[in-house]
């Protein structure tokens, strides 16, 4: 069984993606972030960069107790070579496959996430800030698009790729994107988005969700520095 440290966000996403298609038992242990609970001694014992998410797998292949392990990009390279699936085992095609994993966990996820910063939580417009992202993002978009005009995913196979990825492109709306202006991305989008695993991984989110953020959650998340896990 793997225990999953989990909130409802982009980054949550990917794992409970990852989990649906591999059908791999997990149970939900959720971090509301909005709450503080990344801050928790014990959390920051699993996850020491208080962010979700996290796993724990107690029935590793070494056989020698729990593993915990933090970082999507990791969490997922750790499932996939588990199942072996979603990521080859050639160097050739594994390396396709990594490169655009680490593409989206170095660039796409933290330019998209501070496009979501400025553009939604920031207490004040600051336009220098919010058109830096915005376009940083469609830079990025763009980048995937090009790269599936003639192919089906970003590398090789379904992947584990097209999985870190998906869930910072599904909100494009708020990233002031418009998919009609990358129709490659667009079809990616779409042909992804129908996959029951996704629809399930949704489905968990929904069950969950917190509610928007308040000042007090805003407070949380954003007013800490060095200062964060001292709380
Ligand atoms: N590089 C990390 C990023 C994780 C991350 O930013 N998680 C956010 C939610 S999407 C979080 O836990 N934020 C809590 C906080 O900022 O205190 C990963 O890919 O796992």
């Amino acid at each position: 069984m793997i225990d999953l440290y989990y909130w409802t966000t982009p980054n949550g996403h990917k794992i409970t993606i990852a989990l649906e298609e591999l059908g791999l038992a997990y149970r939900i242990r959720p971090v509301n972030i909005g709450k503080g609970e990344q801050f928790d001694p014990a959390f920051l014992r699993i996850s020491p960069n208080n962010r979700i998410p996290a796993i724990v797998d107690d029935a590793p292949a070494d056989g020698k107790g729990p593993l915990s392990i933090f970082e999507s990009g990791a969490i997922l390279t750790y499932l996939a070579e588990k199942t072996g699936r979603l990521l080859p085992s050639d160097a050739r095609g594994k390396f396709e496959v990594l490169q655009w994993l680490f593409w989206q966990v170095g660039g796409l996820g933290p330019m998209a996430g501070q496009n979501h910063h400025f553009a939604q939580y920031a207490p004040e417009p600051i336009p220098y800030a919010i058109d830096r992202y915005v376009k940083e993002t469609a830079r990025l978009y763009r980048v995937m698009d090009t790269r599936l005009a003639d192919r089906p995913y970003l590398a090789g196979d379904y992947s584990i790729a097209d999985i870190a990825s998906y869930p910072w492109v599904a909100p494009h709306e708020k990233q002031r994107m418009n998919l009609d202006d990358f129709p490659n991305l667009k079809r990616w989008f779409a042909t992804i988005a129908k996959r029951p695993s996704v629809e399930r991984a949704y489905a968990v989110a929904r069950e969950i969700q917190g509610r928007p953020l308040d000042p007090e959650a805003k407070e949380i998340l954003f007013g800490h520095g060095a200062d964060a896990q001292k709380r």
